[in-house]
């Protein structure tokens, strides 16, 4: 059986990473792909429980290296029990934020060190890099209207536009300098149209 592909899904607040989440999941099921979904910070039981330590506003405040060292933390557990097994048995992945989000939030909107990044990226993961990676981009403003719409703020979305512009501003540099593996999407249009782009990708990338 041949291995699995490894897909993530990144963007600032509120660009419709999950809701794109289930249209991509349906379009791949389509293609009688085998596909597991799942995100971070989370996907695991205890992975989950760090999510909700990242997440939570109302917790004794958290410094930035704790905060990068719980998202390797998660990331660690979630890949020894979910996305290694799902890639082994020939599952596509598909998850909804991974490391490109650690050093566009914890490098970026932090401005924690890279090559420290880059450091806990090789223990972590070892050679596990995604295949493919959207990144739903749109104005800062478009994705907090939206989140905002949605539910309360969190921990990260309490945080200020500079932080965020600092955010996105990572993201898109990262997609410059890795344009086979990151494709930009325009999040900043109807919805139909976002998934009629992300389609247009995913149909190259399966070929
Ligand atoms: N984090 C995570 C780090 O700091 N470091 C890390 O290493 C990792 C992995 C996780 C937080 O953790 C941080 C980043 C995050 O702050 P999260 O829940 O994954 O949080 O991320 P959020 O961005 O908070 O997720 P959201 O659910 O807020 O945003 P989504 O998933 O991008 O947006 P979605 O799909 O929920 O859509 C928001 C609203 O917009 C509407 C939807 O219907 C929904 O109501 N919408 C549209 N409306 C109009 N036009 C469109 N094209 C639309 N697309 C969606």
């Amino acid at each position: 059986m041949s291995r699995g592909k490894f897909i993530t899904l990144e963007g600032g607040e509120g660009v419709g990473k999950t809701t794109n989440l289930s249209f991509i999941k349906d379009y791949l099921q389509q293609q009688a792909i085998p596909v597991t979904v799942t995100r971070e910070p989370g996907g695991t039981a205890l992975a989950e429980k760090i999510r909700q330590l990242v997440l939570d506003k109302d917790s004794e405040s958290i410094s930035d290296t704790t905060e990068l060292l719980l998202m390797f933390a998660a990331r660690a557990q979630h890949i020894q029990h979910v996305i290694e097994p799902a890639l082994a048995q020939g599952h596509w992945v598909l998850c909804d934020r991974f490391t490109d989000a650690t050093y566009a939030y914890q490098g970026g909107g932090r401005e924690l060190s890279i090559a420290t990044i880059a450091l806990l990226e090789q223990l972590v993961q070892g050679e596990l890099r995604p295949d493919l990676t959207l990144l739903l981009d749109a104005p800062i403003e478009i994705g907090m209207e939206r989140a905002q719409k949605r539910s309360a703020f969190d921990r990260f979305e309490a945080e200020k536009i500079s932080f965020f512009t600092r955010v996105r501003n990572m993201y898109l540099s990262r997609a410059a300098q890795q344009p086979d593996r990151i494709k930009v999407i325009q999040a900043n249009q109807l919805l139909v149209n976002v998934q009629n782009d992300i389609i247009e990708v995913l149909t190259d990338f399966i070929k």
